[in-house]
């Protein structure tokens, strides 16, 4: 077996195993207006990734639960407002798991617009961690634990056309009552939160997931980052046979 070479000891499979000191995570925050395509940049992105781990952190997952008097007037409610989510929260998340430590990140439910209260999703130490939401730069703390932020760019009535696709056929809601939403909380908050923290943006994506070659580069800028860093604990067969120059 390969793993006699003296070589191959410092390709570590585990953190407890290897003599280097563990580097951070690397932080990519992925933004965008509703329906972009942040979540297919995302995906395309993990599954280039598949020798490192990987882990996907929904800002989605930290909207507040509503109150009962917030339930009763839903349509008056903006989701789309920095104000609708646990930011607090998240920002522990981030700091946690980039520090190395697992989470419990909380269920929310789009039917009921509650939170889940007795179950979470655990989310262990990873290589790369992903904040993927439609607000993600727009507060100071989370953006700044960023190594890498890319804003997904797509037309304005495509992201309409696939919002209204996505919120009747996969949410069961009213044509009526979405459009009206989109016109009174999403397309205003879109134009006063979500594109003024474009600007903070490393990378722009146009056209979103249809881009295969700005995730390409994407990719192998953040495979570049992790090989190259020094004192980097290396995880995955073709990673550690990639390192060793074996073939
Ligand atoms: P993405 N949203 C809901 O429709 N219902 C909820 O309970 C919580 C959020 C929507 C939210 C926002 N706005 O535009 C969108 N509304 O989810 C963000 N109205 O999701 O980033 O996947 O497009
Ligand atoms: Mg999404």
């Amino acid at each position: 077996s390969s793993s006699t070479s003296p070589t191959h000891r410092t390709c570590s499979v585990s953190a407890s195993a290897s003599p280097l000191t563990p580097k951070q995570p690397f932080v990519i925050g992925v933004s965008g207006g509703a329906a972009s395509g942040k979540t297919t940049v995302c995906d395309m992105i993990i599954q280039q990734l598949h020798d490192h781990r990987v882990v996907l952190v929904n800002q989605d997952s930290f909207y507040r639960g509503l109150t009962t008097a917030e339930l009763e007037r839903v349509h008056e409610y903006n989701f789309d407002h920095p104000d609708a989510f646990d930011t607090e929260q998240l920002l522990d998340c981030i700091q946690k798991l980039r520090s190395g430590q697992p989470y419990q990140i909380p269920i929310y439910d789009f039917k009921t617009h509650l939170r889940c209260s007795d179950s979470f999703r655990q989310v262990n130490a990873s290589d790369v961690i992903i904040l993927e939401g439609i607000l993600v730069f727009h507060d100071p703390s989370v953006r700044n634990l960023m190594n890498m932020k890319i804003f997904v760019d797509t037309d304005v009535d495509v992201r309409l056309a696939r919002r209204i696709r996505r919120d009747t056929v996969e949410r069961g809601r009213d044509i009526n009552f979405v459009l009206e939403q989109y016109a009174k909380f999403v397309k205003p908050a879109f134009d006063d939160f979500v594109l003024p923290s474009k600007k903070y943006a490393d990378v722009i994506i146009p056209r979103g997931g249809e881009n295969h070659v700005a995730i390409d580069l994407i990719v192998h800028n953040i495979e570049s980052f992790i090989y190259s860093a020094p004192g980097s604990v290396y995880t995955g067969v073709d990673f550690c046979k990639k390192l060793c120059g074996v073939s």
